[in-house]
């Protein structure tokens, strides 16, 4: 998936209006938005489809898919079917259960984004000791996007590196969590905030701040 705009906003929040307050303020500055399990079970799959509908403006879905190979499939072809472009899958459940999903999008026309690394401290204890060799399996299956984290500029980098330059890397963890999007984008196509901009007092002048500090 390739991007206009590098930030990618993560709307986490729990209810349609506020969704659409925070988008409208600033849709200009977006061309891809991912929504997780809070806005979905909050008010439904429907409203991935709202979201497709009203604006112009790639969903990403982050459901951190992690089953057997059949499960999956069946998770990655309801979610692209409400209408989102593509869905983040782990990696840890290995080839046959990231296979799935791969195949289940590629059948739609759509892709998936295969987990790596993640980018909160905990993550450091069962999934750093697998995060490279999760990345070189996603390569070796043909997969062209990736999230890893920008918490850890050294991990981010060695996934690039692993990965390639022509994959796409979106990269959570920037603002709330510590990372900073100038740093994130020397390695990252993406940078995803959250907090930052849908928490802030003023959504708009926060993706502002950050998108002015990129250019630095
Ligand atoms: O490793 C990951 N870290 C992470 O924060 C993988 C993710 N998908 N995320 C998601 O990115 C997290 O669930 C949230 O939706 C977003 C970061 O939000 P924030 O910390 O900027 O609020």
């Amino acid at each position: 998936m390739k991007f206009k705009n590098s930030i990618i906003l993560a709307l986490d929040v729990e209810d349609k209006k506020n969704a659409y307050n925070i988008i409208d303020n600033i849709i200009d500055y977006l061309d891809c938005i991912k929504i997780g399990y809070p806005l979905t079970l909050a008010e439904g799959p429907d409203i991935i489809k709202s979201i497709k509908e009203d604006y112009d403006v790639n969903i990403i879905a982050d459901f951190k898919v992690a089953d057997i190979d059949a499960t999956n499939e069946k998770i990655v072809s309801t979610t692209l079917n409400w209408g989102a472009d593509a869905i983040i899958v782990h990696g840890f459940t290995g080839e046959d259960s990231v296979l799935a999903c791969k195949n289940a999008a590629e059948k739609l026309d759509k892709e998936i984004f295969l987990l790596t690394e993640m980018s909160h401290p905990g993550a450091d204890k069962f999934l750093k000791p697998v995060s490279l060799d999760i990345a070189q399996m996603g390569v070796e299956l043909g997969i062209t996007n990736y999230v890893a984290p920008a918490t850890k500029l050294d991990r981010l980098k060695k996934i690039r590196e692993i990965v390639g330059k022509d994959a796409s890397i979106i990269s959570p963890g920037v603002g709330f969590q510590g990372g900073n999007a100038k740093d994130t984008l020397k390695y990252a196509d993406g940078a995803i905030v959250g907090r930052s901009i849908y928490n802030a007092a003023n959504p708009k002048e926060s993706l502002e701040e950050i998108i002015a500090s990129i250019k630095d």
